[in-house]
């Protein structure tokens, strides 16, 4: 009886692992995803904007200007942003992750 309920036990955790991992998977690409939206929305909206001239931008960067204030490292790092997120996509859909 013991045996048994510990092959069972086996059996269950086997098939509840990969179910498991798939999962945490998901969740993951899907956060990430969202992310990326996200942050390609704020730099379509700063582009917009300022073209558009919503938002002031006197220094002719798309960029309006009072985000530049405090979040200009934003924009500066916005290769490096792009590069991780699609890197952490890339992972993602891999299941590395
Ligand atoms: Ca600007």
């Amino acid at each position: 009886m013991k045996l048994f309920f510990l092959s069972y036990t086996k059996i269950f955790i086997t098939y509840l692992k990969p179910i498991k991992s798939i999962n945490m998977n998901t969740d993951f690409l899907v956060t990430i995803i969202f992310i990326t939206i996200l942050v390609i929305f704020i730099y379509w909206y700063a582009g917009y904007s300022t073209r558009t001239g919503k938002l002031e931008d006197a220094n002719k960067n798309y960029i309006p200007d009072s985000w530049e204030e405090n979040f200009s490292w934003f924009f500066s790092l916005k290769g490096l942003i792009m590069f991780v997120l699609g890197l952490a996509i890339g992972y993602g859909l891999s299941g590395i992750i």
